[in-house]
C-alpha cells in the first residue's frame, strides 16, 4: 500500500511509534551534556537550521565508467527529479535545496520549474555547468577541452555555455555557478601547463563578467580524470589562484573526492577560509579517488575534523565566511533516495559532534603544547552518539524521526516504478 512520504500526517503517524524513546533517550544526553556545560536545545536549534543541496543527478543511479544498473522507478526529467527531492527533504527537513546540471536539467519551461519547487518548498542552489562531455547537435566538440581549448572557437562555445546556465539560474533564483572541466592532457607534452591555465584565466573571465552583481562563481578543481596526466584545475592551489585573479565572486569549492589520498583536506579548508575564498563542498566519502561514495560512509571522522574547521570559522567570526553545502554522490548499488537521506544526516552529524567541541579547552590545550588533551577534546566531541539531537532537529521541523524506515514503509519507490514506467533516458551521472 502506497502512502505519499511527504505528507505531513503520514509522517506524524511514523513519528507516534518512536517519540517516546526518543524523549528518554534526548534527556539521557541532555544531561551528559549539561555536566559539560551544554545546553542540548541550543545545539538541536543550530543542527535544524542545517541544509544541504541535493544534486539533481544523484537522485537517478549514477553508473561507473564501466556500466550504468538502472534502478527502479528512476526520475525521467527534471520534473520527476524535484518530486523525489521533495521526499528527501520532507522526510529530513535537511535538504532545501536543489543543485541542477545543465544541460541535463534543461527544460524549454524554466517558470514552470520554478513554481514546481516552489510549491514543493524547495529552493535552488548552484547550478552546474557542463563542458565535460558533448550534447547532440553541439556543434564543436570538447575531445580535446572546453574553456581551455587551443581553438578559440571552442573556447567561445564553452563560455557561451556558462554564460546560459547563469541566465538559467536566474530563471531559477539560484546564486551561484559551479564550474568544473575535464579539461587537460593525458599525456606529458600534450599539452604546454602553463598556457592552458592562462586560456583558463581568459575564458572564466568573461564568465565572470557576466555574474549578476549577487552571484558567486565557485571554482571546483580535481586532481584527475578525464585527464590522467595532468588537470588544468586540479588543485587548491590553482583554484585559489585562479579566484583571487578573477575578483571578489569568485570562490574555491571542495569536492572531497578530488584529492590524492590521505590529502588533509580539513588544512585545504582552513587555508581557504583564511583566504576568504572557502566557496563551498560537494560533499561525499572516498576509499581511493574520486569515489563519489555517501558522504561519512569510510570516513566519518575526516568528515567531523572538516566540520570542525567550519564550526571553529564560525565561532572566530571568520569574514566571507558562508560556504554553499551540497552533495554529489553517485549511487550504483543503494535506492538513491535512501543514499541521500542518509548522507544528508551524516553530515548533521559530523556538524552536531563539532558543535560539541570544547573550543576554549582544546585552544588552552594548543597554547600549552598539551598535544593528548588537545586530540582527546576533538575525540570526545567525536564519540559522542548525537542521535537523539539529529532525531529531535528533524522531529521539531515536521520530518521523519526515522526517515529510511518512514520511506520504505511509505513504498514509493514502489509507486514510481508504476508511475515511471520507462526511465531509460535519465541523463548524467557517470563522472
Ligand atoms: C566531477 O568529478 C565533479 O565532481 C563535478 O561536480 C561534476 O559536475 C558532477 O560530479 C556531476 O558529474
Ligand atoms: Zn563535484
Ligand atoms: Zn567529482
Ligand atoms: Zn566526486
Amino acid at each position: 500500500k502506497y502512502a505519499d512520504p511527504r505528507d505531513r500526517a503520514f509522517i506524524a503517524d511514523d513519528n507516534a511509534r518512536l517519540s517516546k524513546d526518543l524523549d528518554a533517550d534526548y534527556a539521557a544526553l541532555g544531561t551528559i551534556l549539561q555536566r559539560r556545560g551544554l545546553d542540548i536545545d541550543a545545539i538541536t536549534n543550530t543542527v535544524a537550521s542545517f541544509g544541504v543541496a541535493i544534486p539533481s543527478w544523484g537522485v537517478g543511479t549514477g553508473g561507473t565508467r564501466f556500466a550504468r544498473f538502472p534502478g527502479r522507478g528512476e526520475p525521467r526529467h527534471v520534473f520527476d527529479k524535484l518530486e523525489d527531492c521533495a521526499v528527501i527533504h520532507s522526510l529530513t527537513g535537511a535538504t532545501p535545496t536543489v543543485s541542477l546540471h545543465l544541460p541535463w536539467d534543461y527544460t524549454e519551461d524554466m517558470p514552470a520549474l520554478r513554481q514546481r519547487a516552489t510549491a514543493l518548498g524547495l529552493g535552488f542552489d548552484a547550478v552546474n555547468s557542463n563542458t565535460f562531455q558533448d550534447r547532440p547537435g553541439q556543434p564543436l566538440s570538447y575531445k580535446f577541452g572546453s574553456l581551455t581549448h587551443t581553438d578559440a572557437a571552442v573556447r567561445a562555445q564553452a563560455i557561451e555555455h556558462n554564460i546560459d546556465c547563469i541566465r538559467i539560474g536566474q530563471l531559477l533564483g539560484s546564486k551561484a555557478l559551479t564550474v568544473w572541466i575535464g579539461d587537460g592532457a593525458n599525456f606529458p607534452g600534450q599539452q604546454h601547463l602553463g598556457r592552458a591555465f592562462e586560456r583558463y584565466l581568459e575564458s572564466t573571465a568573461q564568465i565572470y563578467a557576466a555574474l549578476p552583481a549577487d552571484w558567486r562563481m565557485l571554482i571546483e578543481h580535481k586532481m584527475f580524470e578525464p585527464a590522467f596526466y595532468a588537470t588544468v584545475i586540479q588543485d587548491w592551489g590553482s583554484s585559489l589562484m585562479a579566484a583571487q585573479t578573477l575578483g571578489p565572486k569568485a570562490f574555491c569549492l571542495v569536492d572531497l573526492g578530488h584529492h590524492a589520498p590521505n590529502v588533509n583536506i580539513e588544512m585545504i579548508v582552513s587555508r581557504l577560509v583564511h583566504a576568504r575564498r572557502l566557496g563551498g563542498f560537494h560533499f561525499n566519502d572516498s576509499k581511493y579517488g574520486d569515489d563519489d561514495l555517501d558522504t561519512g560512509c569510510i570516513d566519518p571522522y575526516r568528515l567531523f575534523l572538516i566540520f570542525n574547521e567550519l564550526v571553529d570559522a564560525q565561532w572566530r567570526k571568520a569574514p566571507d565566511f558562508q560556504p554553499a553545502h551540497m552533495l554529489d554522490q553517485s549511487h550504483n548499488v543503494t535506492d538513491p533516495i535512501e543514499s541521500l537521506m542518509t548522507s544528508a544526516i551524516e553530515l548533521q552529524r559530523a556538524y552536531a559532534q563539532a558543535l560539541l567541541v570544547d573550543r576554549q579547552a582544546l585552544s588552552d590545550y594548543q597554547q600549552g603544547n598539551d598535544a593528548l588533551m588537545a586530540a582527546q577534546t576533538l575525540k570526545r566531541a567525536f564519540t559522542t552518539d548525537v542521535q537523539p539531537i539529529l532525531a529531535r532537529a528533524r522531529l521539531q521541523k515536521g520530518a521523519a524521526i526515522d526517515p529510511v524506515g518512514a520511506y520504505r514503509r511509505s513504498n514509493y519507490r514502489n509507486e514510481c516504478a508504476n508511475k515511471r514506467p520507462s526511465a531509460q533516458n535519465f541523463g548524467g551521472g557517470i563522472v
